[in-house]
């Protein structure tokens, strides 16, 4: 018998990182635990952490890049495929420019260490300016308010939920997602916690969410309105006196004019639009102010909608003003061993928004990206720019961007299409070619990305757990050999790719990571020190760090940025919806569910066995006037476009606001599962409109969408 092993890792499938404990004999995987030694999530582990293995055996996982043929798809090596894809990408901005090239980047890039270094090199080297990603259809708004505000789209404040006397949650149900934008793993005991020390938390949501049932107080918010909502607490900031900037007060600028700016927006003028009384607004402005300290975390419900960058923008502006910002316990910075931020100090006040614009509808660029929203359009529609190939990396925007039907035929309708992805599904059934990076647990991780983003300093390093197969590539040999083939030809040139190449893969990751290490702020921190720990080391709470942190050129903080104040007097008021006309007489919310991770583990059986899941959430009196009772199929139908699925009952959920969770509607053809089995779902895309943007960045509008229901069938 060969010896039982142990092996310690951080989870990479959502931002909570957690720590996770393997065992295993040989290459099989006897359990996998919470690892209880983690400083960060100190033994909590949830359903797709467990999952990881399944991803791991699945046999429908892509080892070796596939091309598309007549007679379906045939593996082919990976020189072929490196050599075919760089060549079309060539050809095709030969013959059409190179806006005729398109890429767009999926969530599991931000939690993948190979990628998040290597896969913008490949990206730059497009030099397109058809750049898409899944952050326009979720945290755009909160990385634009950052930009605006701290002059870093990645400097965006988390809650120092450890230490808060009162947490302020508006659009997030940390409970099932386990966080975003602040990783916070356990974050059901962080959330008691607060209460445990006589603090409080309240949510506001349209919903009574599982993060309701642990909160002191619920507040029902009509969706989309939230920015009505904000502009009122700070007018009761400001007509009460509490503001109070404390140490912030030397660096903060346009307090005088946001008074103004706010001063007409009293709670009982905004409490018809939001569905909250103005005493209940009062009421929770005092609440929040008479708090030792106190934060307001906006987050994917806040940004998914007509206005989310104020909305995000006001969350941020209340945090400050309230004196809560860079102080414990209310809305702090993280300082990472490996700062991503670091090299990005060379390059301030580099204009990133706006610097470009959306051929078809002047969609403002950010970050070198634009507006997904508007992708399948520029797609479909003939002339000058328009995008004729798509190289999508780790990413199912079928499922994941507004208008998934449109974004099915744009998709069918490509000249070529290549993705980077180990799984076939709704995006990648379209592409020319395949190429399959490694999975987690092939590969060596440390978590760039939410380290920045963490409730507490740690380092964590998770080395390979099974070596990859021969035929198998990791993302970063995948982009840098992609790269490579793009570079200009000559000898010169020829001889300095092959350097860089050289000189990246004998570096490789972890070189990198232990460098960043070095040049960190913890000094006398390396690569060795985090792997002996095992489990990652705890560099303690979040500290303040103003002004040194901020990244605006006169190290200020200006409240009401010129962009902020266009957008502003462009925001007149009126109902967010009202131009959709009367037909539609319910609002749409979207939900997670605690066995899903968006569209892309419903090939494991223990995350799609048991009751259906993908289903209308409906209020008895709503349900009461359509004569619906549970399991009742619905046509949900919208503007443009409609899906047939099961109503559940309940009074947790407005008046008048249906709920659906997104990520469904996937069935994987070659799957061991029956379709029955894997429980597919309706794909809640379809129902989105691509043209419902938040104009201010772009971002799609995923919450508050009008549609109206037909019942179908009766339950058997
Ligand atoms: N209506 C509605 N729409 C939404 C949302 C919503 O709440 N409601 N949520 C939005 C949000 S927050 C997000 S982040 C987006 C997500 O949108 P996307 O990122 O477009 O979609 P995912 O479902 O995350 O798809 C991930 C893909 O990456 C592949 N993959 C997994 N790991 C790896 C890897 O290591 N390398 C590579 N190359 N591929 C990998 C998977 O096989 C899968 O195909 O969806 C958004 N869309
Ligand atoms: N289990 C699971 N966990 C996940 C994911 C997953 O798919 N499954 N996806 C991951 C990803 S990529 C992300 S970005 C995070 C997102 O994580 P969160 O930011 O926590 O987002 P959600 O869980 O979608 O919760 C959003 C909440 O906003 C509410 N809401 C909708 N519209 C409005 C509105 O107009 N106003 C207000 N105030 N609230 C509104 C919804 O009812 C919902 O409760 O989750 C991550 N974690
Ligand atoms: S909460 Fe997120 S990081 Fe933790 S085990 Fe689950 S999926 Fe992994
Ligand atoms: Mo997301």
């Amino acid at each position: 018998m060969s010896e039982i092993k142990t092996h310690y890792r951080a989870c990479n499938i959502c931002e909570a990182t957690c720590g996770l404990e393997i065992k295993y004999q040989k290459s099989k995987i006897l359990s996998i635990k919470g690892d209880k030694n983690d400083p960060l999530s100190k033994g909590h582990i949830c359903p797709k952490g467990v999952a990881l293995q399944d991803v791991y055996y699945d046999k429908d996982r892509l080892k070796q890049p596939v091309k598309k043929e007549k007679s379906g798809w045939k593996e082919i090596s990976w020189k072929q495929a490196y050599n075919e894809v760089a060549a079309k990408i060539k050809d095709t901005q030969k013959n059409y420019g190179n806006d005729s090239v398109a890429f767009y980047s999926g969530n599991p890039t931000v939690h993948n260490m190979g990628a998040m270094m290597f896969m913008p090199m490949f990206s730059r080297a497009l030099n397109t300016k058809n750049r898409y990603s899944a952050t326009s259809v979720d945290q755009l708004p909160d990385q634009l308010a950052a930009y605006l505000l701290f002059g870093h789209q990645l400097l965006v404040p988390v809650p120092d939920i450890d230490r808060t006397d009162c947490l302020l949650i508006i659009g997030a149900n940390p409970i099932v997602s386990n966080g975003s934008m602040m990783t916070a793993p356990k974050v059901h005991q962080r959330l008691k916690d607060i209460r445990k020390r006589g603090g409080k938390v309240i949510n506001i949501d349209p919903r009574f969410t599982e993060t309701s049932k642990i909160s002191d107080q619920h507040i029902y918010i009509n969706p989309a309105t939230d920015v009505y909502l904000l502009l009122a607490l700070l007018n009761c900031v400001f007509a009460n006196k509490y503001d109070n900037l404390r140490h912030v007060v030397e660096i903060v600028s346009g307090l005088d004019e946001l008074k103004n700016l706010v001063k007409n927006y009293t709670p009982k003028s905004v409490a018809g639009i939001t569905g909250i009384d103005d005493n209940v607004i009062e009421q929770l402005a005092t609440a929040f102010c008479q708090s030792k300290s106190a934060c307001c975390y906006t987050r994917f419900g806040a940004s998914t909608q007509k206005f989310g960058t104020l909305t995000q923008w006001l969350g941020n502006i209340i945090n400050i003003v309230t004196g809560n910002f860079d102080r414990v316990g209310g809305a702090m910075f993280a300082n990472p061993a490996v700062d991503i931020l670091a090299a990005a100090r060379k390059h301030k006040n580099k204009k990133i928004f706006a610097k470009n614009h959306s051929r078809l509808k002047k969609l403002p660029s950010f970050a070198g990206e634009l507006p997904v929203s508007t992708l399948a359009d520029e797609i479909l529609t003939g002339g000058e720019g328009q995008i004729k190939m798509l190289i999508t990396n780790s990413g199912n925007p079928v499922l994941s961007a507004p208008n998934g039907d449109k974004m099915d035929g744009a998709l069918e309708s490509l000249d070529f299409m290549v993705a980077v992805d180990f799984y076939i599904n709704e995006s990648t059934r379209h592409a020319n070619i395949i190429l399959p990076p490694t999975s987690s647990l092939e590969r060596p991780h440390y978590n760039l990305a939410f380290h920045t983003l963490a409730v507490q300093n740690t380092a964590k390093y998770s080395d390979v757990l099974f070596h990859p197969k021969n035929n198998q590539r990791s993302d970063m040999q995948i982009y840098v050999e992609l790269w490579a083939r793009l570079q200009p030809s000559g000898l010169i040139n020829r001889i300095k790719t092959w350097l860089t190449k050289q000189f990246i893969f004998k570096k490789g990751e972890a070189g990198i990571i232990n460098d960043g290490l070095k040049k960190g702020s913890y000094k006398n921190l390396d690569l060795q020190q985090v792997i002996a720990s095992k489990h990652g080391i705890d560099l303690g709470a979040l500290k303040p760090c103003m002004p040194e942190r901020l990244f605006t050129s006169d190290k200020q903080i200006n409240l009401l940025p010129d962009e902020v104040k266009i957008q502003m007097s462009r925001f007149s008021g009126g109902d967010a919806h009202e131009h959709i006309g009367k037909s539609y007489d319910l609002l749409l919310i979207g939900r997670r569910d605690p066995r899903t991770n968006n569209s892309w583990m419903h090939n494991s059986y223990r995350m799609v066995k048991g009751k259906e899941r993908c289903t209308v959430l409906i209020n008895p009196i709503n349900a009461k006037a359509y004569e619906l009772s549970d399991g009742d199929m619905v046509e949900v139908k919208s503007k443009v476009g409609s899906i047939i699925l099961p109503v559940k009952l309940t009074e947790d959920i407005k008046v008048n606001i249906i709920s659906i969770p997104h990520g469904w509607g996937h069935v994987f053809p070659d799957s061991k599962l029956t379709i029955a089995n894997q429980h597919p779902g309706a794909n809640i895309n379809v129902l989105m409109d691509e043209s419902e943007i938040d104009d201010f960045s772009g971002n799609a509008v995923l919450s508050g969408v009008p549609v109206r229901i037909i019942k179908i069938t009766s339950a058997r």
